[in-house]
C-alpha cells in the first residue's frame, strides 16, 4: 500500500489505537456517548466494510465523545432489506440505513423516511448521476454514499501470453475470449447469471426496462442479451458461476476476464494469484465504452428519529459525502466518489495517479445505467428475472420462454396479483 495512503489509515483509525480493529474502537466510542445513531448495512467485511468503520470512527473522533454512530452489518443487502421491513413492524428502526433507490420506494410505502432537505442536508456538489436517482416524486430522500460502477476485469498475465490486449468493443472481446479459451481449453469469461451481469448486456446493447412507462422484461432486446449470454457459454468460452462472488471462485479453472461491480476490486486482487487489471466496459463499438450498471446504496434516515439522533444522522451524513470522505472511502473500496469536488480535490487527483482501478471506475461511471426504481424491483430483479436469466443460462428453458414467464410473474407482482 502506498505510504501516503496508509498514512491516512493509521491517522484515521487513530494514533496509537492503530492495533485496534476499528469495530472495536467504535464499541468504545459509543460506550460513553450519551447519543448512539446506529446505521444498519449490508457490508459482510473486506475493505467495503473496514472502510465504513474507519468513516465512522473518525466522525466519532470529532463529536467530543458525546454522539456517535454505530455502524451495524445485517448480513447482505438482501438480508438488510428483510430486516427493515421487520424493523417497521416490531418498532426497533435503525436512525440510518444503506438502500437502494427501489428499497426507498418501498419504504415510503411505509411513510418511513425523512426528506433529506428537512435534516438541513443539501446535495450541492453531488454527481447529479447519483443525486437524481435519489429523488422520488421530486423530493431527496436518500444520500448516495457507496455508488459503484461496473468494470471490465481482467487477467493481465493470460492477456500478456497470448499477445491479446484489453478489447474495447463487444466483438472484440467475443474474438479475444474465444481465442484464449480454444488456447486454455476452457471457457475465460466468467459471469455470474443473475440480473447484474445480465445488465451490463441488457443496457448496452440498447435495452430499457421501462417503455412508456410499463415493466417490459421480454422486449426484443432483452431476449437478444439472454440469447448471447446463453451462446456464449454453448460456443465455450463463457462460464456461468453459481456458487458465490466470482472472485470466491478462483482456483476452479483459468480466470480471463469479467464484468463485476467496481466494489469486487478490493476482493478480486485479494483473492487472484494473477495480476488483476480493470478497464472500461465493452462497447457496441470501440468509439465508447459500454454501460455499466449502478449499484452499491445510499444513506437513508428513518422518521423515527428523535431530534438528537436527526442531528448526529445530518452532521454524519455532510461528513460521509464531503469531497474527501468519498475520495478515502472510494479508493480503500473502489467506489465512485459521489462528490463531484473529489475530482478537483488534490487528495483525489493523487489517489487516481496512485490507483489505477479509481480512475477507471470514474472514467466508466460517465456511461451508467440504473435499474428501475420500483419498490417491488428487489423482488423482481432476484427471484423473478434474475431466476429466468440462471433458467436459461443452465439450458432449463429456452431463453425465449423464461422471459415471458419472468414478464407474466413481473405484471402479476406489479398489479398485486401475487406478492
Ligand atoms: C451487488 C446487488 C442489489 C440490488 C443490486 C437491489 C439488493 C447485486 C450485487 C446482487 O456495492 P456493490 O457494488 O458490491 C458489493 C460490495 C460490498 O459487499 O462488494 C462486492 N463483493 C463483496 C464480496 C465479495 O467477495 N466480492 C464482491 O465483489 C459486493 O457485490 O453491490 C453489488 C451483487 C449481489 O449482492 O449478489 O448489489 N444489488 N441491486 N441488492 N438487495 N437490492 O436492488
Amino acid at each position: 500500500m502506498k505510504q501516503w495512503l496508509l498514512g491516512m489509515l493509521v491517522l484515521a483509525a487513530g494514533l496509537g489505537l492503530a492495533q485496534q480493529r476499528p469495530e472495536d474502537i467504535i464499541k468504545a466510542q459509543c460506550e460513553k456517548a450519551e447519543v448512539v445513531a446506529e446505521l444498519w448495512h449490508g457490508f459482510r467485511g473486506g475493505a467495503p466494510k473496514d472502510a465504513l468503520d474507519n468513516l465512522a470512527v473518525e466522525f466519532n473522533r470529532t463529536q467530543g465523545g458525546k454522539v456517535c454512530v454505530r455502524p451495524v452489518s445485517q448480513g447482505n443487502y438482501r438480508d438488510l432489506s428483510t430486516k427493515i421491513k421487520a424493523s417497521f413492524a416490531s418498532g426497533k428502526i435503525p436512525v440510518m440505513a444503506q438502500a437502494f433507490e427501489n428499497n426507498m420506494a418501498l419504504y415510503l410505502e411505509s411513510d418511513a423516511l425523512l426528506p433529506i432537505p428537512s435534516l438541513g442536508v443539501d446535495l450541492k456538489g453531488v454527481n447529479p448521476l447519483f443525486a437524481n436517482a435519489v429523488k422520488i416524486n421530486g423530493q431527496i430522500y436518500g444520500v448516495p454514499f457507496n455508488k459503484s460502477i461496473q468494470l471490465l476485469y481482467v487477467n493481465r498475465d493470460l492477456l500478456k501470453k497470448y499477445n491479446a490486449r484489453v478489447p474495447l468493443s463487444i466483438p472484440e472481446f467475443v474474438e479475444t475470449a474465444k481465442k484464449i479459451s480454444e488456447g486454455e481449453k476452457q471457457p475465460v469469461y466468467w459471469f455470474v447469471p443473475d440480473a447484474s451481469t445480465y445488465a451490463y448486456w441488457f443496457f448496452t446493447l440498447g435495452g430499457n426496462y421501462l417503455q412508456n412507462g410499463k415493466l417490459v422484461l421480454n422486449s426484443a432486446k432483452g431476449l437478444e442479451a439472454l440469447e448471447f449470454l446463453v451462446k456464449a457459454v454453448k460456443d465455450g468460452w463463457a462460464k456461468p458461476i453459481t456458487n458465490g462472488f466470482i472472485n470466491e471462485n478462483f482456483g476452479s479453472g483459468v480466470f480471463g476476464f469479467s464484468t463485476d461491480s467496481s466494489a469486487g476490486y478490493s476482493f478480486y486482487a485479494r483473492a487472484a494469484k494473477f495480476d488483476v487489471g480493470v478497464a472500461t466496459l465493452p462497447g457496441r463499438t470501440d468509439k465508447q465504452p459500454g454501460f455499466g450498471l449502478v449499484q452499491g446504496t445510499n444513506i437513508v434516515v428513518f422518521k423515527g428519529a428523535d431530534d438528537k439522533e436527526k442531528r448526529v444522522a445530518a452532521d454524519f451524513l455532510r461528513f460521509i459525502i464531503s469531497p474527501k470522505a468519498q475520495a478515502v472511502f472510494g479508493v480503500a473500496a473502489n467506489y465512485v466518489p459521489v462528490n463531484q469536488g473529489s475530482g478537483v480535490d488534490p487528495v483525489v487527483t493523487r489517489f487516481v495517479k496512485e490507483n489505477p482501478a479509481f480512475g477507471v471506475a470514474i472514467s466508466q461511471a460517465r456511461f451508467a445505467r440504473f435499474e428501475p426504481a420500483l419498490s417491488q424491483w428487489e423482488q423482481i430483479r432476484f427471484d423473478i428475472l434474475g431466476q429466468a436469466i440462471k433458467e436459461a443460462v443452465l439450458g432449463q428453458a429456452t431463453p425465449k420462454a423464461a422471459l415471458d414467464k419472468a414478464q407474466k410473474a413481473a405484471e402479476d407482482l406489479l398489479a398485486g396479483r401475487t406478492r
